[in-house]
């Protein structure tokens, strides 16, 4: 039996990160597709707290936002530093990457076409601060807090991923930065994942753009 059970839209979306963590750290879920349809016809919505997937569930307990199943893995899986004081440093750059996920789903979702090339052109701005983040920490080797990867590194890694699409080499003007994306990227089980169909065959966006 799989370890999780994830409910999404058929696409990478919101639950890529997730889905990174689980497959580097050889946990097993399983997908629980709702299409379009399915969500505007059904009463899924009631099911969910905030009437939105992603939804998460591990035995009986039931979860729904992101970035708390993010917390919740980097908790039970000892992605969240070794303490208090990293786990807090690990909050602050999430809240960092959800901001930028933030910005990037507004241009997605209702800019596209208007605004994308004031985004691009803004996107160095957005990067420096995980360069700078990264550099402080021992030169960028590790990871964004600690030497141990944390949640917070599929966030990022994830969100790096999906703006490389939309504006490739993006990531060239942020030297550190790029080797650690190229650097976790290549860990084995999330190499592996990354290459799959369940990965690459799944959309980025449910509305097609990227
Ligand atoms: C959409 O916004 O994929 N959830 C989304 N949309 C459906 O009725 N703070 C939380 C979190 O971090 C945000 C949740 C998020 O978990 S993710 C949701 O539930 C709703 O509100 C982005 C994504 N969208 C998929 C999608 C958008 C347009 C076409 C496909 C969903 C299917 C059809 C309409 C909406 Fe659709």
């Amino acid at each position: 039996m799989p370890d999780y059970t994830i409910t999404y839209f058929p696409v990478r979306g919101r639950c890529s990160p997730m889905r990174m963590l689980l497959a580097d750290h050889g946990l097993t879920w399983k997908e629980d597709v709702v299409t379009k349809e399915q969500w505007a016809t059904g009463n899924m919505r009631d099911s969910c707290a905030f009437g939105q997937l992603p939804k998460f569930q591990d035995g009986d307990l039931v979860l729904v936002q992101s970035n708390t199943i993010l917390r919740y893995l980097g908790r039970q899986h000892n992605l969240y530093g070794k303490n208090v004081r990293e786990a807090t440093l690990i909050d602050m750059v999430n809240d960092g990457v959800e901001d930028l996920r933030i910005k990037y789903s507004i241009l997605i979702f209702k800019d596209y076409e208007t605004g994308k090339d004031t985004f691009i052109k803004n996107l160095p701005t957005e990067l420096k601060p995980f360069e700078n983040i990264l550099k402080k920490n021992n030169g960028g080797k590790d990871f964004l807090v600690g030497n141990q990867i944390s949640f917070a590194d599929y966030n990022l890694v994830d969100m790096l991923s999906n703006l490389e699409v939309l504006s490739p080499g993006c990531l060239k003007g942020t030297p550190v930065l790029k080797a650690y994306h190229d650097r976790v990227i290549s860990r084995p089980k999330l190499k592996a994942f990354l290459e799959s169909d369940a990965h690459k065959k799944v959309p980025i966006n449910g509305n097609g753009k990227q």
